[in-house]
């Protein structure tokens, strides 16, 4: 009769996001908004593909940066599922203290209505689980920096699909100044009985296989939690299927975020024709380009002019930051011996722009060089700007 359980065919496909941080500002950037949208596209993902959860990796929200209206708005959007589960394993973001909205208690000293019966939240210190038939899913909170992940060995179920819901630290695989919270290894991984792990705090997507099939995701911080998360954003569907005790896993990364941060990087070889081409094909790699905000973040140095870009992408919403673009090669001009006076001109008009900031640096970078051409003896025209912008 044992049979019967082996050849049982099992499936379940859920959408995995983590490090929505919510609450999380970026300047000049309306970032909570987008950040609601990102999790109404979530949410239309599970629905529209008929998912059987979503599973959030801890970080959704920052405890200190999170406002009653946002709290209301999660509440909500989660109950708007129900009975999908929405399983969660806090982080050290949405860190499992007093005041954490995950917290009922907390909840109802602010007048806030509880977490719908879909919502399951991991509290228990040690690794727990919640059962939905076939499926187990485990996790557990986020609590301190030192503690491993996957302390302790965990009795599964072998005739059932085992997922881990867990915000933790690769440390053999860790990105430059990331923090370690709750360490483990990919030996951890591969050890462990779990079919699949979904894990949440580093921003970049990742995977951990064993050679021959995936056992963990990262799949990056949701929506961009600042200026240097390129690339995209989003979730990963993931569909695990057991069948006579054999796993497969397909995933399937969505894109969810309607903020996109770009990094361009320039050289003065480059004309504008090139440009354009990079933008372009930027913008065209996005599947909802007419409604993205992309932050187009210029590097390098070379002839560049903004307001001529802005206008020739003017159909979409784009920011430039130039902050890490000079029209000139510093580094070049500072060779120039300051024994002559074409070269005193250089020192002195260099420590002026270092000074400087904003339009003013614009002008004496221009200053600078009228006044080498005037030097050179060339006709002094305005070259780094075009002319007709109407
Ligand atoms: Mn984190």
């Amino acid at each position: 009769m044992s049979s019967i359980f082996y050849n049982k065919n099992m499936k379940f496909k859920l959408l995995h996001i983590s490090d929505l941080h919510l609450g999380l500002k970026i300047k000049e950037i309306d970032r909570v908004n987008y950040c609601k949208k990102a999790l109404l596209k979530a949410i239309n993902t599970v629905k529209e593909n008929n998912l059987d959860a979503l599973v959030i990796a801890g970080d959704l929200f920052e405890n200190d940066k999170i406002y009653r209206e946002d709290i209301e708005f999660l509440i909500d959007i989660f109950d708007s599922i129900y009975p999908t589960p929405v399983i969660i394993s806090p982080g050290n973001h949405d860190f499992l203290e007093f005041s954490c909205p995950y917290n009922e208690s907390f909840l109802n000293i602010m007048k806030l209505k509880e977490w719908s019966q879909n919502v399951k939240i991991f509290k228990k210190p040690e690794f727990s689980y919640f059962s939905f038939g076939d499926i187990n899913i485990y996790g557990k909170p986020c609590l301190s920096r030192e503690s491993q992940a996957f302390d302790k060995y965990i009795n599964i179920n072998p005739l059932k699909i085992n997922i881990a819901v867990i915000h933790a630290s690769r440390t053999n695989f860790c990105p430059h100044e990331k923090e370690i919270w709750h360490p483990f290894d990919d030996s951890d991984v591969l050890k462990s009985n779990f079919d699949y792990i979904a894990l949440g705090h580093y921003h970049s997507y990742s995977e951990i296989s064993d050679g021959l099939k995936i056992k963990a995701v990262y799949p990056g911080s949701m929506v961009p939690a600042s200026l240097y998360e390129y690339d995209k954003r989003g979730g990963v569907i993931v569909e695990i299927k057991k069948e006579n005790k054999n796993i497969s896993i397909e995933l399937e990364f969505v894109e969810l975020s309607e903020l996109s941060v770009k990094r361009i990087e320039i050289s003065p070889a480059q004309d504008i024709e090139k440009i354009k081409k990079i933008i372009s094909s930027e913008i065209s790699e996005s599947n909802n380009p007419k409604n993205t905000l992309f932050v187009f973040k210029i590097k390098g140095t070379g002839n560049l002019n903004i307001l001529h870009l802005k206008e020739l992408f003017s159909e979409y919403k784009i920011i430039f930051d130039i902050s890490e673009f000079t029209k000139l090669d510093i580094e070049k001009l500072k060779e120039t011996s300051p024994d002559t006076t074409m070269g005193r001109f250089i020192n002195e008009m260099l420590k002026l722009i270092e000074n400087s900031y904003g339009p003013e640096k614009e002008i004496l970078e221009d200053a600078l060089i009228y006044g080498l051409d005037a030097f050179a003896g060339r006709q002094i025209v305005p070259r780094y700007y075009e002319e007709n912008l109407s």
